[in-house]
């Protein structure tokens, strides 16, 4: 293991495709990981790790490789945690997302550029803190930058877009239907929306919506930008807007809400006691306010 994990972090690109393996199976901690490598130190003032998400089919994909590929060719090293829920063998949506990653075709660019995705079905464990793990590892051997892309659809993934220094929303072109990210509570978390698709009718409309529901909430609207990933419109100004982003003041208290508890989702599953815990739950000897309090207090039963 320990060959491994220095192998991934001088760049071999097959061990550290093991050693994530080992994070993501959790048979190897992060904190034997730093036993092991000495994390470098990050850059100052930027963020290291930014999380993308939408609906599904509204873009993500097209418009990472559109900005990864500006980011590569600035001379960042960027690696992609694609957070899929869909099942290998069932979905296209694995495939999918690294075919049209054209970004790893060019040879100039490909050294800077690492794809991985997360089958979140097959993941043993909480999601959310197997990519918080994933990330501080490829951070702490040199990447200058994570992206996370999730689906915003269920809760594991709004908490896997949590974990990260800053979150990007990016949304289609208006289906009559109001505001959809909203009610995944995902505007709440947005650093910047990017309305793609703006090549389609409604994208403008859309993207009036989002800036006025965020000038009713209080502290300053992040910004909402329009692209096409299809056309490249919009793709170098988003890159370099999202590059030097801010976090939203507003934004801050929701990610953590999500990570205290993505965190305390982990407490629990990786108590040792829990399945003792459980069965005393069932049998009617606790009550789910004890189990809680034994878990913090980190008891032994
Ligand atoms: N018209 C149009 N189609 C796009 C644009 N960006 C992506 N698409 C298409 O939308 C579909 C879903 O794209 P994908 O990147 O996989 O979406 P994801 O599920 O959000 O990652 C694909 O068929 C793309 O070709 C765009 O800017 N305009
Ligand atoms: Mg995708």
């Amino acid at each position: 293991m320990r060959d491994l994990i220095q192998d991934a972090a001088k760049g071999d690109r097959r061990s550290l495709a093991r050693t994530l393996s080992a994070l993501e199976n959790r048979t190897i901690e992060l904190a034997e990981v730093f036993e092991i490598i000495e994390p470098v130190e990050p850059a100052e003032n930027v963020w290291q790790s930014l999380a993308i998400t939408g609906a599904p089919g509204v873009g993500k994909s097209c418009l990472l490789d559109g900005l990864l590929t500006h980011w590569a060719r600035a001379g960042l090293r960027v690696a992609l945690l694609a957070v899929d829920p869909s099942s290998p063998r069932s979905g296209g949506a694995l495939l999918g997302d690294r075919v049209r990653m054209t970004v790893v075709d060019d040879q100039d660019l490909k050294e800077n550029i690492y794809l991985r995705s997360i089958a979140t079905r097959k993941a043993s464990g909480s999601v959310p803190l197997i990519v918080a793990d994933m990330t501080q590892f490829l951070l702490a051997i040199g990447w200058d930058r994570v992206v996370i892309e999730t689906v915003g659809a269920g809760q594991a993934e709004v908490r896997c877009a949590a974990i990260a220094d800053r979150i990007l929303v990016v949304e289609g072109p208006a289906r009559g239907d109001g505001v959809q990210a909203e009610k995944a509570g995902l505007l709440e978390l947005a650093d910047a929306v990017i309305v793609n698709k703006c090549d389609l009718p409604g994208a403008e409309q859309h993207a009036g919506e989002l800036r006025e529901s965020y000038e009713l909430g209080a502290g300053a609207s992040p910004p909402v930008l329009l692209t096409s990933a299809l056309h490249g419109t919009g793709i170098e100004d988003a890159a370099s807007m999202l590059l030097a982003l801010d976090a939203s003041g507003r934004s801050e208290r929701a990610r953590w809400r999500e990570r205290l508890l993505a965190h305390h989702e982990r407490k629990i599953l990786e108590a040792p006691q829990l399945d003792v815990l459980l069965e005393k739950l069932a049998a009617g000897s606790m009550t789910l306010d004890d189990v809680i309090r034994s878990i913090g207090a980190n008891e032994h039963v």
